[in-house]
């Protein structure tokens, strides 16, 4: 596989790395999961009682600790025998099983079916030798509530006599600029936001702590946006964009995503909507930072994703013969939606652009273009976008309206419209909710926007998440991209940006 990798860009996403801050967190409660049809999933958390040292443990014991709240860092432990009256002869096997949310604890490794590799699944066990024993677990995890069982088989009792996480993240909640927000559900719905990107702010933007771990950059695009307005922690910011700017398949396509930290880095497949998303996040950084040096130095990088997409532009059909992610929604035609995001982006370019004093001829005839194909899938019989496989979604009207192509009173009658029409093909993840809020906003729907944080994100508190999820259907809890609800990611990037729109209506 050929990775064309840019040294100085390489270079300055080192030079933009930073240790992380760390923080000491100690089990509280003693708890446990029972069925309940009322909880989310089924499943309810009931505390026992207080978690005090030292934690006695026979052959066979388990113990299900509960931490408070969401943790992102590393767990140690100390153990000991009651050497006096009976000394440790043997090893002492113990397993942890780690979950954010009680799904996790409840269903059987065994029993995963998931598309995803089990390896995300987190549980690990560790073989005791010789006591006292002090140290930590390798594997950074994401958790909050520790099952911890016993699993070997000898008489002797030993004790937890110590266990605490170290709790890591590049962000410090005390950072943030705290402002009134008089509304109880939409603070804690604020507040759920800003701890989600907390714990996804690490040695990159990661899209969730316990999975991919990894930095995506549709993520990446919504991580920063909200970071602006709470963290402002640009530095990371910089360091993900010199990420993709510096690692590069041979088609100059910004990759979906990086592992910072394994070679070869990234993958060679892509998603055009998520090399586009390069643009956005150079536009944003732009808008935010007023840093145009940056900006110039990868300014051919955006430029490059546009001359990509466009050379993959069927005009004939008026289709991108490209992937797109756009939504986990099952056999959704994308094919409108990509061209939204196209214009969108190409708008944002031209913007760049006239900033730093470039040429727009380029840019401005592409957008005339694209403007020709979008408008072709337009119905005025229906109202709506509708693909050429005659499919109508919600991803065709939003990301029209996104385009920018119609006017305002057009923006508002399409969101109507498709309302109305309730098609099959809906909003799958709180990512795609977002673009649709944005949409609303577009429309000078402040109201409405509000409406949907509150109604959507609201319900997710409501359930008792800590973090906000990567994926939240009230009307199929158990749904999942991955066919396994228990691996889904309840701590997700892409979902924290009521923290971003909370900020823009209500800051003053
Ligand atoms: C998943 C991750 C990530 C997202 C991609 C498309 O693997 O959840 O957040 O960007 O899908």
């Amino acid at each position: 596989m050929s990775v064309i990798e840019n040294q100085t860009f390489i270079k300055k996403a080192n030079d933009f790395k930073r240790p992380l801050k760390k923080r000491t967190v100690y089990p509280t409660n003693i708890v446990e999961i029972v069925e309940d049809p009322n909880a989310f999933q089924g499943l309810r958390v009931v505390p026992i009682h207080e978690f005090n040292l030292p934690f006695k443990m026979n052959s066979g014991d388990k113990v299900l600790i509960d931490f408070g709240d969401h943790c992102v860092g590393y767990l140690n432990f100390a153990l000991n025998h009651l050497g006096d009256q009976q000394i440790a002869d043997s090893p002492v096997k113990v397993r942890f099983s780690f979950g954010e949310f009680p799904l996790e604890i409840m269903t059987p490794p065994e029993k995963y079916s998931g598309t995803l590799g089990n390896g995300w699944i987190q549980r690990e066990e560790k073989s005791v030798v010789f006591m006292p024993y002090s140290g930590s677990l390798e594997r950074r995890y994401s958790f909050r509530y520790l099952l911890i069982e016993r699993i070997d088989n000898a008489k002797f009792s030993v004790e937890i006599t110590d266990i605490f996480a170290t709790c890591v993240s590049a962000a410090d909640l005390s950072d943030v600029e705290t402002f009134e927000i008089s509304d109880e559900i939409l603070k804690k719905i604020y507040e759920t936001s800003l701890k989600t990107l907390k714990e996804c702010e690490q040695d990159v933007f990661e899209d969730g702590p316990k999975r991919d771990r990894r930095l995506w950059i549709g993520d990446l695009r919504l991580q920063a946006l909200t970071d602006y307005t709470t963290f402002k922690n640009y530095d990371l910011i910089k360091r993900c964009l010199y990420l993709f700017a510096g690692y590069r398949a041979k088609h100059q396509m910004v990759a979906p995503y990086v592992f910072p930290d394994s070679p070869p880095y990234i993958d060679t497949w892509t998603f055009a909507d998520y090399s586009l998303f390069f643009i956005s996040c150079l536009y944003d950084y732009m808008e935010n930072c007023g840093d145009k040096i940056l900006v110039e130095e990868l300014y051919h990088v955006a430029l490059e994703q546009a001359e990509m997409v466009s050379s993959k532009f069927n005009h004939d059909k008026g289709t991108i013969d490209l992937w797109s992610f756009i939504d986990w929604c099952p056999e959704l035609d994308q094919s409108v939606a990509i061209l939204g995001v196209y214009i969108y982006a190409l708008k944002q370019l031209q913007k760049i652009a006239r900033e730093l004093g470039k040429d727009t001829e380029w840019i401005e005839s592409e957008i005339e273009t694209a403007k020709t194909d979008l408008i072709r899938f337009y119905s005025e019989k229906e109202g709506l976008f509708v693909t050429s496989s005659g499919q109508i979604s919600w991803h065709s009207q939003i990301w029209a309206v996104l385009s920018g192509i119609l006017t305002e009173q057009e923006n508002i009658q399409l969101i109507e419209n498709i309302e109305k029409a309730e098609p099959e093909f809906t909003m799958h993840t709180p990512y795609m909710i977002h673009y649709y809020i944005e949409a609303l906003d577009r429309c000078g729907l402040k109201e409405k926007a509000i409406h949907v944080i509150k109604n959507y994100w609201g319900k997710i508190v409501a359930c008792g998440f800590d973090c906000c999820p990567e994926v939240f259907n009230p009307e199929n809890e158990f749904e999942s991209p991955y066919l396994a609800a228990e691996i889904n990611s309840a701590c997700h990037a892409w979902s924290c940006t009521p923290a971003y729109w909370i900020y823009k209506f209500y800051h003053q």
